[in-house]
């Protein structure tokens, strides 16, 4: 055919993005509600609640040691969000029903470990942070949305500079030189499962024990100072404010690039709340990065979450409002932070809940389908695209399977509500019709 050159370059092939142009491929996934949102980099935002987040964490990592970086372009490399950290290839995080693909290759970075490797790599500081505005196609609720905010740190040690090459004793000294604090922390030190979370070969015990002990202190240091602020803000707004006992826990988790790893979870609201994830850095990082005499530590936070508990904001969409009754209750904090003040949300508006059930396509629903497998993070993008912020949360209520065909059918509940106006029920009318119809042209769904 003469023309397929020409086709294979027609202007669709190609998607421009933060000033750069993109070779597409059929792992393209890339809704425009998403890459519209790409340039509010809420956490470089002047008294925006993130912003705001973000700085007082960075307080408590001094500047001489951590070197502060805000400006990372979000589109990486699969080599850079997922090889380099040592994902293995069949790892689900990979898969186009979690990660927004630009092409095979080429990602919007799922979380800022994505940078690790590089920073590593210029061996220019001790320790470093990274904020930055991650990706991820995800349920929809008050607690999920598909772009929030990440800090990573990192901490590092080099057997070639410390005396004596001695790690154990020099992270030590370091550890002793933090600064203390008084809240309880049940759980310091969970036990930690032998095979999932190994001390590392390279890696004597009593290194790894001081630099978790650093890590965790560090962390413990940010909580403590987090909350300090939270209770100051909520006694300002009530005097009688009495604080419940704040509780904090470590946890044992797995992450490819670190061992051991772990989770910190904070009672929230009657329930433990996940905040950040943590551990030793995998030395084959570090090696890979040219850098194999150094040893350390690494975090991520996620900043949405701090800031939720910081200024109690109920609902992660707040986040992307431009509407001045949010925006106006953070000015002037970043010049001032004893002047921060629990956010007081406006009215809530009227919830609208529509219902939606199907068939799935026969072939989704059996064993191995074909290239159709039915995710539910399909249905929420469809809601996503059509609904924008109006949606609050979606959910299941109802799935069964036909007991002669063999056929799945599922129902999904719907909530529009806008957090700035009361929706009109046509509007919620038609945005659901759009629903419905998006699901039978897009997922081959049968509607009941
Ligand atoms: C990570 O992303 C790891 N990169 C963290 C890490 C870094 C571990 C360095 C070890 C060393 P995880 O997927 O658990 O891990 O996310 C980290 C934090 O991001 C969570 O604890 C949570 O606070 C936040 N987070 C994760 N998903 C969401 C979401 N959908 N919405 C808001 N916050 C989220
Ligand atoms: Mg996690």
């Amino acid at each position: 055919n003469p023309f397929s050159s020409f086709l294979t370059t027609t202007p669709s092939s190609k998607v421009d993005l933060q000033g750069q142009s993109y070779e597409k491929d059929d792992w393209f996934n890339l809704p425009p509600t998403i890459a519209s949102q790409i340039a509010r980099k809420l956490h470089v935002q002047k008294d925006h609640p993130i912003s705001i987040t973000r700085a007082i964490i960075e307080s408590k990592f001094p500047s001489q040691t951590y070197k502060y970086h805000n400006d990372f372009f979000p589109i990486v490399s699969t080599l850079q969000n997922f090889d380099s950290l040592g994902f293995p290839l069949d790892h689900p995080g990979r898969s186009k029903t979690d990660t927004y693909y630009i092409n095979k290759g080429t990602v919007l970075r799922t979380h800022t470990s994505a940078h690790q490797a590089d920073v590593f790599r210029r061996n220019e500081s001790e320790g470093f942070l990274i904020s930055a505005d991650v990706y991820r196609r995800d349920a929809i609720d008050r607690s999920h949305y598909p772009i929030f905010h990440q800090m990573e740190a990192a901490r590092v040690w080099d057997r070639k500079t410390v005396p004596n090459g001695d790690i154990a004793a020099a992270v030590w000294k370091d550890m002793e030189a933090l600064p203390k604090h008084n809240m309880t922390v049940e759980d310091p030190n969970p036990p930690m499962h032998p095979e999932r979370n190994p001390l590392q070969k390279k890696h004597l015990e009593d290194e790894a024990a001081a630099i978790a002990a650093h890590l965790k202190r560090s962390l413990e240091l940010v909580v403590a100072e987090i909350f300090s602020r939270a209770k100051k803000a909520a006694i300002m707004a009530n005097p009688d404010f009495a604080d419940e006992q704040l509780k904090v826990r470590w946890v044992e988790a797995y992450f490819p690039f670190t061992s051991p790893s772990w989770e910190l979870e904070i009672f929230w609201q009657g329930d433990w709340l996940e905040v950040l994830g943590s551990g030793v850095v995998a030395q084959d990082i570090m090696t890979n990065a040219g850098v194999p005499s150094q040893i350390g530590w690494a975090f991520g936070i996620g900043l949405e979450r701090i800031a939720m508990l910081l200024f109690e904001i109920p609902d992660i969409r707040l986040f992307w409002s431009q509407d001045e009754r949010f925006l106006s209750q953070f000015r002037g904090v970043m010049d001032n932070l004893d002047s921060l003040k629990r956010f007081v949300p406006f009215s809530k508006y009227p919830a609208c809940y529509k219902d939606v059930a199907f068939w799935l396509r026969s072939s989704s629903s059996a064993a191995g389908g074909g290239g159709s497998t039915f995710h539910e993070n399909d249905i929420m993008e469809i809601v996503r695209d059509i609904g924008g912020d109006n949606v609050e949360d979606v959910v299941k209520f109802d799935e069964f399977t036909h007991p002669k065909s063999g056929r799945k059918s599922l129902c999904y509940r719907i909530n529009y509500r806008s957090l700035e106006r009361t929706l009109t029920n046509e509007e919620a009318n038609s945005y659901h019709e759009e629903v419905r119809k998006a699901l039978v042209e897009k997922l081959g769904v049968e509607l009941r």
